[in-house]
């Protein structure tokens, strides 16, 4: 399989060297392993830089040759208003918390708008059905979007690297930027988050911003299915320790040492960016040296900065900051023999970072937010004998409580953190890192995104299986196949009129009730609407037409211009008194929603409440119901915005089986919400079932909208009187 990679910057910088970060560093191992299994790879994201029109057909050969990469060009006044502008001026800070670092320009996101359709235009031009698309991080989120629409089928995965924020941050957005992104990125099969927090915080912004919900994590949009889910990035383990225990790295790590022997060693090993948190941990350690004065000249800080973003400008008013932080502690604590900070403003490579993080007693990883943050799990792999000191803040925390955590805003706390962790007994080191290494070890980069790759598979074949049902109303598959009677069965909201605030409002157009008219006139037609309201008001719809009316989900049945409704089933209702106080203290509960009393069921409609409100009681509602329901007497389902609360064997599947004169009879049904699922699984399997909208279904076939049922209803009468 040929697997196309796509993030904003190449594993190498436009002159081949290579790059330094989370991304590039953590995907290049998972590479060479993807490879070595026979398949291939091409890497396509942007060079970095400008390259002039002459260069760029050359430029692109040599990168494919030399580092299997394609670059996408962008123009240098795109690259920067897009890159620098959108990207590092808006997201990164915004999904990072760093609000008041946010700047909101509509041209900047017209910029990002253009660089991921430049991105697309690229990948078009090679991508091939079958191949596997896995777009990487905040720069490309429209991207996704972009290529289902050309690609319908395409397997397309997104992975985010750094925090997705919680819905109050993410509205910030302004609501043209944070629609497009949202949508943007359910083009993808699966979506994989760091955390599990960071999917909630994604589900529930969808759902607040576009009010689209979710089963467990699976979202359906536009045809389209999306996976998302928690996907914690590892490392390559084998890779560190391998090399941490070789006589290389012990030849390097000694060499490092020689002037420091007798100092333990504290580190910083970060990308210089003000989420990382640098100038607050220079503070904490200054902090540190003052509450402890016994560890003056006995420790070191060994701060390592790796240049990033050098041309934003608020990076280089933190780069000055650090520096003088640097200066105002070694000015004041050092001595002629001794130098509490060492500082390195460059990258080390891996060959010598490696033997770093092993000499190390104390590495402290504090930023204020981070996605994940691998350093702290390449330290933990590497070391000897060294204490991780880690924020609360970072993804990685989640999996490695056993570290000491810290929040990077309570200086004394990390002053103490420090201490703790340089005078910590070695066992007790040794017990904690050893849990944490071994969790590690279960979860390498090998193994993530692997995993990735099965579940963007698995969700890529419910696609299939969802597309594949959708079919015009016009489709000669929907039209009668014998000369047999033929008897259609139609829901009511959903199917035949589309949703309403208040339910009272959902009614049929003049239209609807003459087309139907004219369908129940036809000779050997049958029409049932069989619907959850209930008997009042279906008649004062459909009054006067010869049809079957079916309602309370199959309660009460009335045939054809009979004066009288008739009951389908024998009940006892014991159950409806309890119920109907559980359901009234929610409505009391939440604003918006209310109960619908009928005479074999109680209905919570929640349509009109706040959608994370109504969502969030819903699901306590089903609980709580479900805790109580067993041998009571009746049955919980849930609907759309609904849930209602049914007498036990009643149902749509039973009532339309009792009501169908005749199995031979060419039978249609239409329905949209699950209780209309019981239809399509008890009526016989010649029974022609369609289902109105996206949620999962084992109806035969799927319309988008009640527009397609009105559609088929014409196309059958006009088939019919031209047959008869
Ligand atoms: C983003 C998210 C998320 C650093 N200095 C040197 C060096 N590095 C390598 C480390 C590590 C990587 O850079 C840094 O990764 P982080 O995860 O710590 O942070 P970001 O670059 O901000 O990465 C982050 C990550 O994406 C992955 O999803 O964890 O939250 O912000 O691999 O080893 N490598 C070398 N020399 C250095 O001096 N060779």
């Amino acid at each position: 399989m040929r697997l196309i990679l796509v993030s904003n910057r190449l594993p190498v910088q436009w002159d081949g060297t290579p790059n330094v970060g989370g991304l590039a560093t953590g995907l290049s191992s998972f590479l060479s392993h993807w490879k070595s299994q026979g398949h291939e790879v091409i890497w396509v994201g942007w060079p970095g830089k400008s390259i002039p029109e002459k260069e760029q057909n050359l430029y692109a050969k040599k990168m494919l040759q030399e580092h299997g990469t394609i670059p996408v060009f962008l123009k240098q006044k795109l690259a920067d208003s897009f890159y620098n502008g959108f990207c590092n001026k808006t997201i990164w800070p915004l999904f990072h918390y760093f609000t008041a670092n946010c700047e909101y320009s509509d041209i900047t996101f017209d910029s990002y708008e253009e660089a991921n359709e430049e991105f697309a235009k690229t990948i078009r031009s090679i991508y091939q059905p079958g191949d596997w698309v896995w777009v990487h991080d905040y720069h490309l989120f429209l991207l996704p979007g972009i290529l289902r629409n050309e690609f319908p089928n395409i397997l397309l995965s997104f992975f985010l690297h750094i925090p997705f924020p919680t819905f109050e941050i993410f509205r910030l957005l302004p609501e043209r930027f944070r629609t497009k992104i949202l949508k943007g990125l359910l083009g993808a099969d699966l979506i994989g988050f760091h955390t599990q927090s960071y999917t909630q915080y994604f589900l529930r912004s969808l759902l607040r911003c576009l009010g689209i919900e979710n089963e467990r994590g699976i979202i359906y949009f536009q045809n389209h299915l999306t996976k998302t889910a928690a996907f914690p990035m590892g490392i390559n383990v084998e890779q560190f320790s391998k090399y941490a225990n070789s006589i290389e790295c012990d030849t390097i790590a000694n060499q490092i040492n020689t002037n420091h022997k007798n100092l333990k060693q504290i580190l910083s090993v970060d990308r210089l960016d003000y989420t990382k948190g640098v100038l607050q941990r220079l503070n904490a350690f200054e902090l540190f040296l003052k509450q402890n004065p016994n560890w003056i000249k006995r420790c070191k800080l060994v701060l390592v900065l790796v240049p990033s973003r050098t041309d934003v400008s608020s990076y280089q008013s933190m780069k000055r900051a650090i520096d003088e932080k640097v200066g105002a502690i070694n000015g004041s604590f050092g001595t002629l023999d001794w130098t509490p900070i060492l500082y390195q403003y460059k990258g080390f490579p891996f060959e010598e970072l490696v033997p770093l993080y092993k000499n190390t007693h104390v590495m402290l990883v504090t930023p204020f937010r981070d996605g994940m943050n691998l350093v702290a799990k390449e330290f933990l792999v590497s070391q000897r004998n060294g204490m991780l000191v880690l924020s609360e803040m970072a993804g990685a925390s989640a999996e490695l409580p056993e570290a000491i955590l810290v929040n990077p805003n309570d200086l004394s706390g990390m002053a103490n953190a420090i201490r703790d962790a340089i005078e910590m007994d070695e066992t007790e080191i040794l017990t904690r890192n050893q849990m944490m290494i071994s969790r590690l070890k279960e979860n390498s980069v090998m193994d993530w995104a692997n995993k990735i790759y099965l579940e963007t598979e698995e969700t890529a074949k419910r696609n299939q299986n969802f597309q594949t049902k959708s079919i015009s109303p016009n489709s000669e598959l929907l039209l009668p196949k014998t000369k047999q009677p033929i008897f259609i069965l139609f829901d009511y909201d959903g199917t035949l009129v589309p949703f309403q605030s208040l339910p009272h409002l959902a009614v049929p157009s003049k239209d609807l009730i003459t087309s139907i008219t004219k369908l129940s006139q036809i000779a050997n037609v049958s029409i049932a609407i069989i619907s959850g309201r209930d008997r009042k008001f279906l008649e004062s719809i459909f009054t006067g037409l010869p049809l079957h009316l079916v309602a309370e989900h199959g309660a009460w049945h009335k045939a054809p211009l009979e004066p009288e409704w008739t009951s389908l089933f024998h009940s006892h209702l014991d159950w409806k008194k309890e119920i109907k106080t559980h359901l009234d203290e929610f409505t009391k509960r939440v604003p918006g929603s209310f109960t619908e009393e009928k005479e074999y069921s109680l209905v919570w409609h929640f349509r009109n409440a706040d959608p994370d409100i109504g969502l969030n009681a819903a699901r306590e509602m089903l609980d709580e119901l479900s805790q109580i329901s067993s041998n009571s007497g009746f049955f919980i389902q849930r609907g759309n915005k609904i849930i209602e609360v049914r007498e036990y064997g009643t149902g749509k599947g039973k009532a339309a089986m009792k009501i169908l004169p005749n199995k031979e009879w060419e039978t249609f049904a239409f329905g949209d919400d699950t209780t209309d699922e019981d239809m399509y699984r008890e009526l016989p399997e010649t029974a022609i079932t369609v289902k109105i909208g996206k949620s999962e279904t084992i109806a035969k076939y799927r319309f988008q909208n009640t527009d397609d049922v009105h559609l088929w209803i014409q196309n059958l009468i006009n088939y019919l009187t031209k047959v008869s």
